[in-house]
């Protein structure tokens, strides 16, 4: 494609006068690997974007989806239904734990997020306490591109040029501390006491009633990989309990087993009162998220509308779309026939060598991992934040492997089907290039 055939569209999260200078195209698709516009083979360290945990081009996913585009590819969703949408849901109740028993279907993680948001607010109405206004998200957080999630989130450049964003959203405090939890393997023993915020700063100063949720990614993926201190969660659990406030896991990056488990809150034991999922859900190949709530919050919200009346007024055309649905039960099926989730805990102790053994190398400052997912830390060239980092993403491209990196730091999160031979070549190739731009 020439320059002319890039110009028309506006790309996202891009550095659009950059790339269409030097354009980067994948056409296909397999496996663990991409293949680019000029024929190259590239090892996928990200799982595409955090949402390919199965590999590519899945047999039964592909064939899911292409049925399903010949017997119907669209049906609507409101007031109207079809199966597989109801079967998704169900399908969701049996791999949450706990009584996260209802899904609304939306088609990203930014609609999930704002969904969530939305229900807490419907939920705390429909009890007559519709003062709990307030959301608070963290630091660092991500949470989409929409208003709801761009406000509770909490990376600053994403928010810079939006103007207000949502009025009452406050903010706890990130997790990092460098001093105390660089270079820990797994969850930092450090850090558990920041919790306590929620209740210290935000509730004294708020007031819990005016509360309604909290709303944390129980790893925390685009910042750069923050991995939640022993005890953190639960204690955030445990605060909202005490205040009747509702906590929202945003599992989109963390649900369908990216940490050697089904779901975050499964593997902390912590169970939320809603729950974001999106990416994994169908593999990525069709877009499709989901929140999933308790049956306390399905069942106030529904129970406080007249019996013939609408309960939430909320909801999109694509909610629960057909195609998405046949991806996403093939997905599960899936997960579930090759045990995936299984077979990322038993990797991510080899995996967590594998990042660690890059800790000697320039620029390194600290590294972070969990299941399968790591963040490597790099020093930014004075002056010019994530230049460093995206020096080694275009490298790493250039040597036949994708990873992501956000600011200065590289983020790695592999299909779960990642071989350990191909564990040692994505890290090999990062240390290659390290080694490479020392002076750089
Ligand atoms: N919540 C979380 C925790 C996410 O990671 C979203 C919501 C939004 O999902 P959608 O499907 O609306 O994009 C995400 C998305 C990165 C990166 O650089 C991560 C995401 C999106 C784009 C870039 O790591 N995660």
């Amino acid at each position: 494609m020439n320059s002319s055939d890039l110009a028309a569209y506006w790309m996202p999260f891009t550095a659009n006068r950059q790339f269409k200078a030097a354009p980067r195209l994948f056409v296909a698709a397999e496996g663990m690997h991409f293949t680019t516009d000029d024929g190259r083979r590239v090892l996928d360290g990200m799982a595409g974007l955090w949402c390919v945990n199965a590999g590519h081009g899945r047999k039964p996913i592909v064939e899911a989806i292409r049925a399903q585009a010949g017997i119907m590819a669209f049906a609507p969703p409101f007031q109207m239904g079809h199966p597989l949408a109801f079967k998704v849901a169900q399908r969701l109740k049996r791999f949450l734990p706990g009584d996260l028993d209802h899904a609304f279907l939306t088609n990203s993680g930014s609609e999930s997020v704002d969904t969530a948001l939305k229900i807490a607010l419907a939920y705390h109405r429909a009890r007559g306490e519709s003062q709990r206004r307030w959301l608070i998200g963290r630091e660092r957080g991500y949470h989409g591109a929409n208003f709801g999630g761009t406000s509770v989130g909490g990376i600053a450049a994403n928010r810079k040029a939006y103007g207000n964003l949502l009025a009452c959203v406050d903010h706890l405090q990130h997790t990092h501390d460098p001093e105390h939890n660089s270079y820990s393997r797994g969850q930092p023993a450090w850090g558990a006491h920041l919790a306590d915020e929620l209740e210290t700063r935000i509730v004294a100063l708020h007031d819990a009633g005016n509360i309604a949720a909290v709303i944390v990614e129980p790893l925390a993926g685009s910042t750069g990989v923050l991995v939640p201190p022993v005890d953190y969660l639960e204690r955030l659990r445990a605060i909202c309990d005490r205040y009747g406030i509702l906590l929202i896991f945003d599992e989109v990056i963390t649900g369908f087993g990216r940490l050697g488990s089904s779901f975050a809150c499964e593997k902390f034991s912590v169970l939320p009162d809603i729950v974001c999922l999106a990416k994994g859900l169908t593999n990525g190949a069709v877009p499709m998220g989901a929140v999933v709530v308790r049956k306390a919050i399905y069942e106030t919200v529904t129970g406080a509308a007249p019996e013939n009346a609408i309960e939430l007024f909320h909801g999109y055309t694509y909610s629960g779309h057909p195609l998405a649905s046949a991806a996403a039960l093939a997905t599960l099926d899936l997960l579930e026939d090759e045990q995936l989730f299984a077979r990322s805990a038993e990797l991510a102790p080899y995996f967590e060598q594998a990042v660690h053994s890059l800790r000697e190398l320039p620029h390194v400052i600290d590294i972070r991992n969990l299941g399968l997912v790591a963040g490597i830390e790099l020093a930014p060239k004075p002056g010019q934040p994530g230049a460093r980092a995206f020096s080694v993403f275009q490298r790493c491209f250039e040597l036949g492997v994708l990873i992501r990196t956000t600011g200065d730091t590289i983020a790695l999160s592999p299909p779960l089907i990642i071989s350990k031979p191909q564990i040692d070549e994505l890290i090999a190739t990062i240390a290659r290039v390290l080694r490479e731009l020392a002076d750089r």
